[in-house]
C-alpha cells in the first residue's frame, strides 16, 4: 500500500510539559512506579515478550535480538540509506550532504526522514520487539521515532552522545538499534553499563568521563556491543551508555524508540494512510 506523508511542527505542549515533570524524576524507582501508573491507563498490551528478552531487560538494561534479521536484509537496507542526503545534528549550517562527501568536522550525519522505507517499519513492528518492549511497559507501546546515522572516525575528542550519558527522553521508553555495517572496536561501538536502567548513582543529566562510570559501577560492568552488520538490540537508555568515538571505519545504525507516551522528541513526519501495522503503535509516525 502506499502511504502519503505530512510534517508537524513539533510535539504539542502538554507532552513539553510532561516533558519537564519526568525528566526531574531520578530515581529508578520513583520512574517506575509513575511509569507503571501511566501505562495502567492506556491500552493493554495484547502479546508478550519472549522470556529471555524480558529477563535480560530487566537485570541487565539490554537484550541481544540474535537472528531478527538476516544479511540480505541488512545489504538491502544500507543500499537504500547510501542513497539518503545526511546532516550533521549539531551543525545544521552544513546542509544536507550525501554519505560520501560528510564534511570533515561532522562526528554523526543523520540521515533525514526514513520512515518511508518499508523494510525500516517492518523491523520496527516484528512481533518479538513489540512483545518485548509491551512487556516491558506494561502497556501497549508506542513507535515514537526511527532514525539511522553514520557515526564518523577521523577525530581526536568525543562528541555529546559519545561521551556516557543517560537519556530522558520519557518516563519510560526503550531503544532498538541495529547495525547496517559490520562493528568492531575500531568502528565506535555501542557501549552500555550493565543494571544501570536501575541504579540510583550518577543521576545527573549530564555527560561522564569514562574513569568516573568505571569508579562509580566498575570496569567489568561496561558492555561494548561488537558484532557483524544485523546485530541487534533493545536498550533501555536511563541506564549509562553511548557510541564510541570510531577509531577506525565508519558506522551506520538503525533506531527506533518505543515510549509508554510520546515524547518530545516524536517524529516530526507522519504516514497518512496506515497500513497492516497496528494502528495504536503507528499512530505516531
Ligand atoms: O551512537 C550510539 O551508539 C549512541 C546513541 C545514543 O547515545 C542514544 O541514542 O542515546
Amino acid at each position: 500500500m502506499t502511504a502519503s506523508y505530512v510534517t508537524r511542527r513539533r510535539a504539542p505542549l502538554y507532552i513539553h510539559a510532561f516533558h519537564e515533570v519526568q525528566q526531574r524524576i531520578r530515581p529508578a524507582r520513583w520512574r517506575r512506579r509513575l511509569a507503571a501508573w501511566v501505562a495502567a491507563t492506556l491500552p493493554r498490551a495484547d502479546r508478550t515478550g519472549e522470556a529471555g528478552d524480558v529477563a535480560a531487560l530487566g537485570v541487565d538494561g539490554f537484550a541481544m535480538l540474535d537472528g531478527l534479521v538476516d544479511r540480505t536484509w541488512v545489504e538491502e537496507l544500507r543500499a537504500t540509506l547510501e542513497q539518503r542526503q545526511c546532516r550533521d545534528r549539531w551543525r545544521p549550517e552544513l546542509g544536507s550532504f550525501g554519505h560520501n562527501a560528510i564534511p570533515a568536522q561532522t562526528h554523526v550525519a543523520d540521515i533525514d526522514d526514513i520512515i518511508d522505507i518499508p523494510e525500516v517499519l517492518e523491523v520496527a513492528n516484528h512481533p518479538r520487539v513489540i512483545g518485548a518492549v509491551s512487556s516491558y511497559f506494561g502497556c501497549m507501546p508506542t513507535i515514537d521515532s526511527i532514525k539511522a546515522w553514520w557515526s564518523l572516525p577521523g577525530h581526536e575528542e568525543a562528541e555529546n552522545e559519545q561521551y556516557y550519558h543517560r537519556d530522558n527522553d520519557s518516563i519510560r521508553f526503550l531503544k532498538l538499534f541495529i547495525y547496517v555495517t559490520d562493528v568492531d572496536e575500531d568502528c565506535g561501538p555501542h557501549t552500555f553499563v550493565r543494571g544501570t536502567h536501575d541504579r540510583d548513582l550518577c543521576l545527573e543529566r549530564r555527560r561522564y568521563q569514562d574513569d568516573e562510570v568505571e569508579a562509580a559501577f566498575g570496569a567489568e560492568k561496561v558492555a561494548r556491543f561488537t558484532g557483524p552488520a544485523g546485530t541487534a538490540f533493545l536498550e533501555d537508555t536511563y541506564g549509562l551508555h553511548k557510541g564510541q568515538l570510531p577509531t577506525g571505519r565508519r558506522r551506520l545504525l538503525l533506531q527506533v524508540r518505543y515510549s509508554v507516551v510520546p515524547s518530545i522528541f516524536m517524529s516530526r513526519k507522519r504516514r497518512v494512510i496506515r497500513d497492516r501495522y497496528d494502528e495504536y503503535v503507528n499512530r505516531i509516525i
